[in-house]
């Protein structure tokens, strides 16, 4: 979600799931998940390849960033390497290519493994109990669920960082874009507790941003199963434009574009019926594609347990910096120094991962 006005979190918050193991003070037991890290390890570990960066031409608050304290980010990937796999995706369905064009949206089930899905699991887990200083709560108090967000990890998160540049997404990233090369943009993290109602109101993401251009896929992933009453839902064919009006999420203000440059957004749910809606019940596997301007929302969920989502962003070829005069969501502090308006985003925050052969 973009743009909420939310309270920021400073440090790890204490999230208690259900099933949290009441011996590790509420928190999700991951002894075994640290340890299936570990084995993920040694049987995946050839697969990447890791370049030394040159930080030193960075910006200061980029480089607070990017040397934290483990310096994991001094890996950025290679050429993109297979990930063994049992479905071949390095062909992808001409539909789903399509489908994505049309509609600006598509599902494609089981595009990643189990082993994957644990690794974002151990990732959002991890994430969780060491939120970035760039945490957002986007719930109220008052309600019985928190939704929590977080931005731009993939640096501190081994987890995420392996499997953003181990499983096949940004590949299938760039097949879908029908570009030549294919930039990572960010990672974010949004974890509805149980019985969460904080609606994920409707908005494209690309007016939060800082780029220009067409070429630019969102992916959805869930490592948990979602209903299709509160999966994220799209507006088929929004993608095609217009740029509607940026807002906070709870208060409804105009604090990106300034009022009355942007069209506003019509009230999709109180006529549903007029909009070609489009939402998938998802399984774990399951990665839901979508354009940044393609209009989405999600609702509340159930209280069964949590929805733990991933969401990661990449960049085609003609994308370009598009520096703002407000803070964008996310920001990328000390960017402009480096990267002139129109640009193309040719920086160590957005690693090239995949490239066409
Ligand atoms: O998960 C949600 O509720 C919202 C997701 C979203 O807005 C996004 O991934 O851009």
């Amino acid at each position: 979600m973009e743009g909420a006005d939310v309270r920021v979190i400073q440090g790890g918050g204490s999230l208690r799931w259900e099933n949290a193991d009441p011996r590790n003070g509420g928190q999700p037991d991951l002894s075994e998940r640290q340890e299936l890290g570990g084995i993920l390890e040694e049987i995946h570990g050839d697969v990447y390849r890791d370049n030394c960066r040159d930080a030193s031409r960075l910006p200061t608050t980029l480089r607070e960033r990017l040397d934290g304290p483990n310096k994991l980010c001094a890996m950025t990937p290679g050429e993109h390497v297979p990930f063994p796999r049992a479905l071949d995706w390095s062909q992808l369905p001409e539909e789903h290519v399509a489908a994505f064009e049309r509609d600006g949206a598509v599902c494609l089930r089981q595009l990643i493994n189990p082993e994957e899905v644990e690794l974002l699991r151990c990732g959002i887990e991890s994430n969780l109990r060491h939120l970035s200083p760039r945490a957002k709560i986007a719930s109220r108090p008052e309600d019985p669920g928190r939704f929590v967000e977080d931005f731009c990890c993939w640096q501190e998160n081994e987890y995420y960082r392996r499997f953003i540049f181990g499983s096949p997404v940004g590949a299938v990233a760039g097949l879908l874009m029908q570009s030549n090369t294919v930039r990572l943009y960010h990672d974010h993290m949004l974890t509805k507790e149980p019985a969460t109602r904080q609606r994920t109101p409707w908005h494209q993401d690309q007016p939060y941003y800082n780029i220009h251009g067409r070429m630019n896929c969102s992916m959805w992933i869930s490592v948990d199963p979602v209903g299709r009453d509160s999966t994220l839902e799209f507006i088929a064919g929004s993608h095609k434009g217009p740029w509607l009006m940026p807002r906070s999420f709870m208060s409804n203000e105009a604090k990106w574009f300034p009022e009355g440059d942007l069209a506003n957004l019509p009230d999709i749910e109180a006529a549903r019926e007029d909009y070609p809606i489009l939402g998938w019940e998802v399984e774990p596997g399951d990665v839901v594609c979508f354009h940044m301007l393609t209009l989405h929302a999600s609702a509340g969920v159930p209280g069964t347990g949590p929805r733990r989502v991933f969401s990661v962003r990449f960049l085609g070829d003609d994308i370009t910096h598009a520096p703002r005069r407000w803070a964008t969501s996310p920001e990328f502090p000390g960017l402009t120094d480096d990267l002139p308006p129109g640009a193309p985003m040719d920086h160590p925050l957005f690693p090239v991962m995949w490239k066409r052969s």
